[in-house]
């Protein structure tokens, strides 16, 4: 059992982060135990999953450990639309107290159910996040994650609850009334998504608040890549430590993973969502350390077990002591999906290269926009960014030279030379969820 001296929080260990800390030897057992109970169980109730299976000659006795996991079939997001609503359900749904839905990027969402066993370690997993980040009973937490279909609002609302912590449902937009909420109420930590977060630092600036000032000490932002920059951008500008919380709605949603006090990668509940890192292109199983996709399989989900998840995001597995004691696994903050990525002239870019050349540049505010398009056969390539007021009211050799020097950081990270347009602050559009980075016009 952890000590004091794990105590990262600042306040009270809590309880529900006991298996954050468990011996390794005891957590692969509950692995184990766990992923051979959820094989049988998506054999048993999910025809799809079963088919797959037997296609293999596989049963569920073949799961005699967990390196055995590699021998179960992929399941991507085609699969979920594929058996749209309700295909993949593996309980009646009497049993099912709540479902959620995910926008996929064409026609139907994708949708997921949840028991009330399910809800209650999703529940679990959202208390130990937010205590990881060194929220606890007393705290005020405004949740701006949006409700309803999406996970993150009612994700976070039930763990702030459970932590003890006051909730305030604000859900996401009305900026001027999120920021006199957080003044008036003392609120002292902040749920929504990173570029959200931005929105609101500088919409106080122009009503006059300093959130310097306020008790505001944490941010809990995910829901979409942000980059190493983008931490410190915000941490300068608010005075909040920011942490990043991972999550996707094929899986439970918000508090698959947490960073802690050490921000040095994100810890997997482990215990109810096992991870691999594959190649993404040829599936085969990387070492810890290597770069590659994440791959997920939900070990105590009863309405939809899914079965090694192929998420798209791509980052680093490391099982590394971490400073904080928890023997949690970690992966690297994920800076981009294996499919945000677009190609422009054979050069495989992704948003994040530039958010991050664009962060080392002063005069630029992390607001930008890359616009797709094509001319007479050749891929052109814009990239809009917002300038600081005190620089776009500068002379116009100043300006040009933020442009050169702009031009030139992007340059040095792609290895293209495209064209920037400065654009004035507030002119690209902002998100109350999660930003919109790339507009391909390419195919028009
Ligand atoms: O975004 C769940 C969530 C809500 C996570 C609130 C964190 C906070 P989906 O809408 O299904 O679920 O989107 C999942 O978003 O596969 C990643 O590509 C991306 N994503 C989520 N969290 C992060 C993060 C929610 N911290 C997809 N860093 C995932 C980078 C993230 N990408």
């Amino acid at each position: 059992m952890p000590t004091e001296q794990w105590n990262d929080i600042g306040g009270k260990f809590h309880p529900a982060s006991a298996p954050d800390y468990l011996p390794l030897e005891q957590l692969r057992q509950v692995q184990l135990q766990r992923l051979q109970a959820i094989v049988q169980r998506a054999y048993k109730y999910v025809p799809l999953t079963r088919s797959r299976m037997e296609q293999r000659d596989l049963t569920p006795a073949a799961i005699r450990s967990l390196e055995d996991i590699t021998q179960l079939p992929f399941t991507v997001k085609a699969d979920l639309r594929d058996t749209y609503p309700f295909g993949l359900f593996a309980s009646p749904m009497q049993e099912i107290v709540r479902l959620h839905a995910s926008s996929g990027t064409t026609g139907k969402p994708i949708v997921v159910a949840y028991t009330k066993e399910d809800i209650e370690v999703w529940t679990s997993v959202m208390v130990r996040s937010f205590a990881a980040c060194g929220l606890h009973q007393g705290d005020i937490v405004q949740n701006s994650y949006g409700y309803g279909l999406f996970t993150g609002g009612l994700g976070a609302h039930y763990g702030a609850e459970a932590l003890g912590a006051t909730v305030i449902p604000m859900s996401g937009g009305n900026t001027d009334r999120q920021i006199m909420i957080m003044k008036d109420f003392g609120v002292t930590a902040i749920c929504c998504t990173p570029s959200y977060f931005i929105h609101l630092i500088e919409r106080a600036g122009e009503l006059g608040v300093n959130l310097n000032q306020l008790p505001l000490r944490a941010g809990i932002f995910g829901a979409e890549p942000w980059s190493e920059s983008m931490r410190q951008y915000i941490q300068e500008n608010s005075n909040i430590t920011a942490y990043d919380i991972y999550g996707l709605s094929e899986i439970v949603g918000p508090g698959v993973a947490i960073e802690c006090s050490a921000h040095s990668g994100l810890h997997i509940f482990e215990d109810h969502f096992y991870p691999e890192i594959i190649d993404p292109q040829t599936g085969e199983v990387l070492p810890d350390g290597r770069e590659g996709e994440l791959v997920l399989t939900t070990l105590s989900k009863k309405a939809m077990p899914i079965l090694r998840y192929r998420t798209r995001d791509i980052t680093t597995l490391t099982r590394e002591t971490c400073a904080c004691g928890r023997t949690l696994c970690r992966f690297l903050r994920v800076g981009r999906r294996s499919d945000d990525m677009f190609i422009i002239r054979g050069i495989n870019v992704f948003p994040s290269q530039i958010e991050h050349a664009l962060l080392q540049v002063e005069g630029t505010l992390p607001h930008y926009l890359i616009v797709l398009t094509r001319e007479k056969g050749l891929d052109q390539m814009e990239v809009q960014v917002e300038v600081t007021p005190e620089f776009f009211s500068d002379t116009v050799s100043v300006l040009e030279s933020l442009h050169e020097r702009i031009t030139n950081a992007i340059e040095q990270v792609i290895g293209l030379r495209v064209n920037v347009r400065l654009v004035e602050p507030h002119t690209i559009q902002r998100s109350e969820g999660k930003a919109k980075r790339v507009v391909d016009q390419r195919k028009m």
